[in-house]
């Protein structure tokens, strides 16, 4: 088996201080960079949205972040603007051993769909091309680490179970936003899903 570390979205925008941070999102940096060394093939994904977002809150008049609303493809939580093409907040974390990254795979950067996982965007369907990559690369099981455990994280490691990759989450190494019980049901779905995590 060819293994691979994909890290999710450790961006700055996701880290304290950032636009949309995560509680301690900054804090799982060294162990990430300590894990890269132990992996032949080391992933990045780097949240990757144009200005005015169809995910962000100031993009729909009336409407708050953390909003939930219906878009075409399904349900979307409006989100603070964040991760806006070239900006400060969607670098990596400065900490981050990016140079060790074979691939920096962007993401979000339809302006229509969101896209949470790093395989498909929101709809589902839309393919982001990771899936080829991997599988032209030979690479058939992936460890997750990054943020956020229950958005980003739960579904590229979802989609990536149902692909039929080995998927293995290293939960000390993620953090979550919890939003409503979201950091439960992202457990539960990616459990369901046969990801282990650790
Ligand atoms: C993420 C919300 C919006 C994430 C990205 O990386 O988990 N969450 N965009
Ligand atoms: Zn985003």
């Amino acid at each position: 088996m060819t293994r691979a570390l994909l890290v999710i979205d450790v961006q700055k925008d996701f880290c304290p201080g950032g636009a949309l941070a995560v509680e301690e999102g900054d804090v799982i940096v060294p162990g990430i960079n300590a894990l890269m060394t132990d992996f032949p093939a080391v992933l990045l994904t780097q949240d990757w949205h144009p200005a005015g977002h169809s995910s962000f809150a100031t993009s729909h008049e009336g409407k708050s972040p953390f909003d939930l609303i219906d878009m075409s493809y399904g349900p979307q939580v409006l989100w603070p603007d964040h991760c806006i093409q070239g900006s400060l907040g969607a670098q990596f974390h400065p900490d981050l051993t990016v140079d060790r990254a074979d691939l920096i795979l962007r993401k979000g950067y339809n302006p229509d769909i969101d896209s949470y996982s790093a395989f498909f965007e929101n709809d589902h369907t839309t393919p982001t091309g990771l899936e080829g990559y991997l599988r032209t690369r030979g690479i058939d099981d992936l460890t997750l680490v990054g943020l956020a455990t229950d958005f980003c994280v739960n579904f590229s490691a979802v989609d990536a179970a149902k692909l039929g990759f080995k998927v293995t989450v290293r939960s000390d190494l993620c953090r979550g936003i919890d939003l409503g019980g979201s950091m439960q049901a992202a457990l539960e779905s990616m459990a369901e899903a046969q990801v282990t995590i650790t």
